[in-house]
This record gives structure tokens, C-alpha cells and sequence, in this order.
């Protein structure tokens, strides 16, 4: 059994080996605290992981910006970050094959790994989420020890995808779950970018701006990104959208435009509030295809008169563990690289802050070690 030694006000810590720095979620509706913890040690079949980086995600906040009764009724504290890469450290009996100094990144979206959907290895669609959470091995991060600690503990070896040798783990952290998921996102949408198509990213942020990398390198479509930031929409050039429109009212005006009046093909929709599904829908081509990806409170109304014809629509979950071996391979030929702003864990709470705000400049990535 775990247990919380105390809360760190400053960056004072006991020297002590068998203890560690862990940025946790110690209570309901408050912000996470730096703490120090005893240091997990493998048992049957788990493996150690030292962490490179642990990336910064925004539905981090709904952790505790949420009431609690829109929560899982998750046992705390518990250490969060869900993006995680690092060295294997140390391999319990019946652990990973992995060699001691191998760089992993690993897969967070476990299953139970016996129903339909993780028995096709779609894990992210564990037909027993729910159990998985109340009972099971949770999620890294999101109710059970995440990856924001010098230490992180994999409970099972076929999560851990090794990374290619010219990939800076650092840099590698947020594709384990902004890149994961646009990927996965992207990849069973390309009969929507046939030659000619146009795609729009709504909401430029960490998912966002490696969505826009991902759909240039699989898809040959024109890529239109929308944000109410206008530095954003700045990133989104640099990262080979060929077009950006600032999020309001005229935006579908704009896209129609773009798009000789047709429409968009394919829109991800990264924010998920009514105002950005509103304009998924208006801005949408004739049998085009919606993804909800942002976790807003949102919703559109889906009826034949309200909607072009032919219009489908989906929500996602992570992807797959195939999706995040392949997402790395891409991103270690140059084709996809995030663009990350370190903080060290006495400064998590500040890249938190900054993620609030909306002033990254960069996914924000925590690193336990320091750049190496
Ligand atoms: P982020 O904070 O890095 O980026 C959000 C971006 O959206 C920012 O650039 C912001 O300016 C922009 N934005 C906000 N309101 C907007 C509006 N009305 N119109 C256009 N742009 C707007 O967030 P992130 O970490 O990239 O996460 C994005 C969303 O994806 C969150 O809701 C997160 O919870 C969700 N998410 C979902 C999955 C999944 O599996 N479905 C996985 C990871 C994250
Ligand atoms: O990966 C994320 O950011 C989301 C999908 C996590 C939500 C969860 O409970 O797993
Ligand atoms: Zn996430
Ligand atoms: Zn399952």
C-alpha cells in the first residue's frame, strides 16, 4: 500500500533513495500537489520505468476542475500525466523482455484485456472501462500512479513500444496520447481525403498542432486549421496548414469560401463546446465526416433536415497500441515532431497554470531528470 510521505511547499526534499517527487491529485476539486512518495519497486511481471518526460494534457484539468460527481470515483491520491516515455530501470520477475536503458513510450489506455474489442487489440475500446477503472488496473494518470515522478511503474509489458534510436524521448512524451490519438483519429478517416479533399482542424493545441503534421504526411488533402487564438493559428502554419480562419461566427463563411463552397471533407473538432461543433456542422461537405475529439460539454442537433446529407459522425478514445508504434515510427523519420516546452517537477504546477491560460508555447512536458 502506498503512502503520501508529505506535501512539498518548495523544491526542499528528503535525500533519500527510496523516496521520489510525484505530482499528485491528493484532493477532489483542488489543484494537484508535489509530493514525495516511496519509490515503487517491480513485482511480478511490472517494469520500471525512468521517466524522460511526462506530457501536460488538457483533460488533466478536468481532473480537478471538474465536481467530482462527473468523475469516476477514482481512489486518490494518485500521481498524474498519462504521456509517458523513459528508460526501463529495473524488470520484476516475468516483466518486460526489454533491456535495462531501452527507451519506451507507453501505451495508457488499458483494457481489461478479455472482452471483444481488446481481444482485437483495440484496447482504447475496452468493452469494461468502467470495471477497468473501479476494479481493474485503471489508467496511468487517470485514477491509478501517471508518469509526473522520477519513477513509473508499468504493470504490464505489452504497453511499453520501444522508441526509434534518433527520437528524443523528451520530445516523444505527448505522442503517446496527442499524437496517439489524432493518429488514430486520422488513419480511419483517410477514404474521407481522397485527392482534392479539404480536412479542418478545430483547436490548435497539443493535439491540434501534431493533427495538422499527421494528416499532411498520410493524407494529401488541403488542410484548413481554425483557433480563437491568433498565435495559434501561427503554429498551425508552421506546421503545414495551408489555410487558418479564427474561430467565430463567420467561420463556415470562410471555410465555404476555401473550399469552392463544398465544404470540408473531414473536420476534427478538438475542442468540443457548441460553438465548435456548431461550425463542424456548418462547415461540412455533403457526405463529409465529423470527429469529436475534444472533451467539451457540447453537443449538435443530429437530424435529417439539420445536417448535410450523407454526414456521419464519430467520437474517439486514445487509439491503439499498433496506432502508437506507428506514430513513433513516423515521427522518427522527421515526418511528425512536437513542438514541447520542458518544465522541471517544481514547475509543474506553473506549466499547468500556463495550459489554463492558454500560453504554451509548446505541449508542455515535465522532466523528472532534467534534459539529458
Ligand atoms: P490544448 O489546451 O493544448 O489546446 C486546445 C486548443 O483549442 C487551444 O489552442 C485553444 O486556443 C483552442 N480553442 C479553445 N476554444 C476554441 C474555440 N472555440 N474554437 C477554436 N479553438 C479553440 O488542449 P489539448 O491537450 O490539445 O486537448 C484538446 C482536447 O482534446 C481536450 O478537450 C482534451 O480533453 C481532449 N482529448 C481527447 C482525447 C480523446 O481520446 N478523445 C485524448 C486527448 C485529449
Ligand atoms: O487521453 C485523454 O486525454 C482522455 C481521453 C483521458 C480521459 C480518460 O478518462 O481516460
Ligand atoms: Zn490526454
Ligand atoms: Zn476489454
Amino acid at each position: 500500500m502506498r503512502r503520501q510521505l508529505f506535501k512539498i511547499a518548495d523544491s526542499v526534499r528528503l535525500p533519500s533513495k527510496s523516496n521520489m517527487l510525484a505530482y499528485q491529485f491528493t484532493t477532489w476539486e483542488e489543484d494537484f500537489e508535489l509530493c514525495e512518495v516511496p519509490t515503487p519497486e517491480p513485482g511480478p511481471g511490472e517494469t520500471l520505468i525512468r521517466v524522460a518526460g511526462a506530457g501536460v494534457c488538457h483533460s488533466d484539468l478536468y481532473l480537478c476542475d471538474w465536481p467530482r460527481s462527473m468523475l469516476p470515483s477514482y481512489d486518490l491520491p494518485f500521481t498524474v500525466g498519462h504521456e509517458i516515455t523513459g528508460w526501463v530501470e529495473e524488470t520484476g520477475p516475468g516483466g518486460s523482455d526489454l533491456e535495462a536503458g531501452t527507451a519506451v513510450a507507453v501505451y495508457g489506455a488499458w483494457g481489461c484485456g478479455a472482452c471483444g474489442q481488446c481481444a482485437i487489440q483495440s484496447e482504447n475500446y475496452c468493452e469494461n472501462a468502467a470495471e477497468v477503472v473501479a476494479s481493474g488496473p485503471g489508467r496511468p494518470g487517470l485514477g491509478r500512479d501517471g508518469g509526473i515522478a522520477e519513477f513509473f511503474l508499468a504493470p504490464m509489458s505489452h504497453h511499453l513500444v520501444p522508441l526509434p534510436p534518433d527520437l528524443d524521448p523528451v520530445e516523444a512524451a505527448p505522442l503517446t496520447d496527442a499524437g496517439l490519438t489524432t493518429y488514430h483519429t486520422i488513419r480511419q478517416s483517410l477514404d474521407h481525403l481522397d485527392e482534392g479533399a479539404t480536412a479542418v482542424v478545430i483547436g490548435v493545441g497539443g493535439l491540434g498542432s501534431l493533427a495538422i503534421q499527421i494528416l499532411r504526411a498520410l493524407s494529401g488533402a488541403q488542410v484548413i486549421a481554425v483557433d480563437i487564438a491568433p498565435a495559434r493559428l501561427e503554429v498551425a502554419r508552421r506546421h503545414g496548414a495551408h489555410q487558418t480562419v479564427l474561430s467565430g461566427e463567420d467561420a463556415p463563411g470562410v471555410i465555404r469560401e476555401m473550399t469552392a463552397g463544398r465544404g470540408a471533407d473531414l473536420i476534427l473538432d478538438i475542442v468540443g463546446t457548441d460553438d465548435t461543433l456548431s461550425l463542424a456542422v456548418s462547415a461540412a461537405a455533403i457526405r463529409g465526416h465529423i470527429t469529436v475529439v475534444g472533451i467539451g460539454p457540447g453537443s449538435f442537433p443530429m437530424g435529417y433536415l439539420q445536417v448535410p446529407r450523407g454526414l456521419s459522425a464519430s467520437t474517439v478514445f486514445w487509439g491503439t497500441i499498433s496506432d502508437l508504434a506507428e506514430v513513433v515510427a513516423l515521427a522518427g523519420t522527421g515526418a511528425v515532431k512536437s513542438d514541447t516546452e520542458t518544465f522541471s517537477m517544481q514547475d509543474a504546477s506553473l506549466a499547468y497554470q500556463k495550459l489554463r491560460e492558454g500560453s504554451l508555447e509548446g505541449r508542455a512536458v515535465i522532466v523528472p531528470h532534467g534534459p539529458r
